[in-house]
Parts: structure tokens; sequence; C-alpha cells
């Protein structure tokens, strides 16, 4: 908000400044003046985008010394855009992107560019000239997918295995890299892949598109590939209406470790869960905060993963996080 900062002195009085924003959003952020970011987040598509907004709006509160003015996007790519276009005129001091997808950045973000207000990525990379933003936080989504990959190689490399690969959301850095760290791992394995479509990274379309598989399919399917955890969650739905028994009949390795994954995990309807950590909010902050004083940061942050079988999981879940 550009409001006009107005700062009354009198006898006895303090100096009130209302914080707003200069122009170019270059001024917040030095000393305790509150740092007023946006960010446009992807959305509410899973569990795991839960933890991930839970995570950055405590970490972005006001005891903290932020003002957050948040904007989730449902998903659509225009409407992050959009958002962006709406913190620029807004005259934030930053703004933090977990992009939808990777394509369609380098406008409005030599736009942030030129108005002086840079641009922190969390979560998700993007495909743009790497000058228009300070820093990317985030997670290896190519090392999981080849963990995930390493996984199903050992399991059932050996014999022939159809697999079927529910992906996430079309054009999304996560889907894109995993994918390429999963069929890496599965080179010259007997693993072959029958179908994959988008579930994006939702339970209701993973259990959809797992539903198509089956009727296209039916037992000769071995294996799922889920992009993510809320895509196998509602993919079990999907096996047991046909009939068949998840973790057996149809062995799933997932990614990303929410509460319901690993318990999915646990109880043997999953058969492997590779962790991606949503809790990335302390980080992000921290690097913006350094970022408007002007402090040197790395161009990118990388969260540590792990990976969970069956009695790993039973042992996480009492004290997870997400
Ligand atoms: C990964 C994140 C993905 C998760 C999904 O860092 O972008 O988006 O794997 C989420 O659950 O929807």
């Amino acid at each position: 908000m550009k409001k006009l900062v107005g700062a009354l002195a009198a006898l006895g009085l303090m100096a009130v400044a209302l914080t707003g924003c200069s122009a170019g959003g270059a001024g917040g952020g030095g000393g305790d003046k509150v740092i007023t970011v946006g960010f446009a987040q992807t959305g509410s598509e899973s569990g795991w985008r839960a933890a991930n907004t839970q995570s950055m709006k405590e970490a972005f509160s006001a005891k903290n010394g932020f003002k957050l003015i948040f904007n989730a996007a449902d998903n659509k790519p225009e409407n992050q855009i959009a958002a962006v276009h709406s913190f620029i005129n807004q005259g934030v001091d930053a703004i933090v992107i977990a992009a939808v997808v990777t394509t369609g950045w380098d406008d409005v973000l030599k736009e942030a560019k030129d108005a002086k207000i840079p641009v922190i990525l969390e979560d998700r990379t993007i495909d743009a000239d790497s000058s228009l933003y300070a820093s990317w936080i985030g997670d290896d989504f190519k090392k999981e997918g080849e963990t995930a990959g390493s996984w199903a190689a050992t399991t059932v490399g050996s014999t022939p295995t159809n697999m079927v690969v529910l992906e996430g959301t079309t054009g999304s850095a996560p889907a894109i890299d995993r994918a390429k760290g999963f069929s890496s791992s599965i080179g010259g394995t007997s693993i072959t892949t029958l179908d994959s479509q988008t579930g994006n990274f939702t339970r209701a379309d993973g259990k959809t598109v797992m539903e198509g598989f089956l009727q296209k399919y039916g037992k000769k399917i071995n294996l799922l590939f889920a992009q993510n955890d809320d895509m196998g969650l509602g993919a079990l739905d999907a096996i047991k209406s046909a009939g068949l028994t998840p973790g057996k009949d149809i062995k799933i390795v997932s990614i990303d470790g929410t509460k319901d994954g690993l318990t999915a995990l646990s109880n043997g309807e999953f058969n492997y869960v590779v962790e991606c950590n949503p809790l990335l909010g302390d980080k992000v902050a921290s690097v913006v905060k350094d970022v408007i004083a002007g402090k040197k940061v790395e161009k990118a942050y990388t969260a540590k993963d792990l990976a969970f079988d069956q009695a790993a999981a039973k042992e996480a879940l009492p004290t997870r996080k997400y």
C-alpha cells in the first residue's frame, strides 16, 4: 500500500510512523520497520500445500516483523501472474512465489525488477533468467523421483511389472523433475509404464484417473507411482472399489510424506513414501530479511528429504509435524 507515511512528533509523543511501502518497495525492511511481503501461493490442492501455507503464514507473522499479503491462485497460472502484478502495484517490499508452472514468468518478473522489488521463489522452480529472482528455497524434486524409482527398481524391477503413473500438475517443476528422476532409476529394469496421466496433485483427480486406469487395464496393473500422497490416497478408493488390495495387488510408491500418506504406509496400503519437506517458512522469511537488508544470499537452498518404509512410517507418525 502506498499510504503516505506520516510521522507525528509532539511534546512527549513518540514519533509514530504508519509504515506503508515506498513506491519502489525498496524502502521497507531496514531495521525494525515492518516488511510487507506479497506471497503468491499455488492454491490449496493437497495436504502438503496446507502444511506449506501454514508454515509460511507462521513465519511471515506480525510478531516476526512482517505484513503478509497472501494470495492463493486456485492452481491457475493466470491468477498467479495477476497476483504478482497486484503486489507490484501495491509497492510491497518483497514478493514470494510458489509457482504453479515453470513457464510464463519473465515479463512480470522483469516488471518487479524494474520496480526494485526483490522476488524470492519457494517450493517450485521456474524457467526464467535467474537474474530475475534473488533466491529459491525448496526440495530436490529430481532426487525425490530418483529415490522413489530406486525403491521400485529394487523391489519389483527384476520381474515383469506393469506401472501406471499419477502425474502432478502439468508443467509444474515437481511433476517434470520427479518424472525425470523416477525414469532415470528404472532404466534397464522390467518395469513397463502402461499409462501416465495428471491427477493435478489432488485426491479427487487421483481417484478419477485411477478409476480410468483400472477400467482400461484392470488386474494387469502391478505398480502405481503417485507423484504426491494425495493422488495416491484418492487412488486407494478406486483400487478397493475394483475389489483389489492396495499395497498387495497393486504396490504404491508416493512422494510428500504427509501424515495421511505415512498412515497409509503404516497400515500397508502404500509401500514406500519419499518425503518432500513443506516446512519452508522460516528459511524463506530469513532469506527475505537478508535480501531486504542488502545481505548476500545463496541462489538456492535445498531442504533435506527422508524416505520411509513401513517400519520408519510407524516410528515417525507419533511426532510427525505435518
Ligand atoms: C512439492 C509441491 C507439490 C507437492 C504436492 O514441493 O510443489 O505440490 O508434492 C503439492 O502435494 O500440491
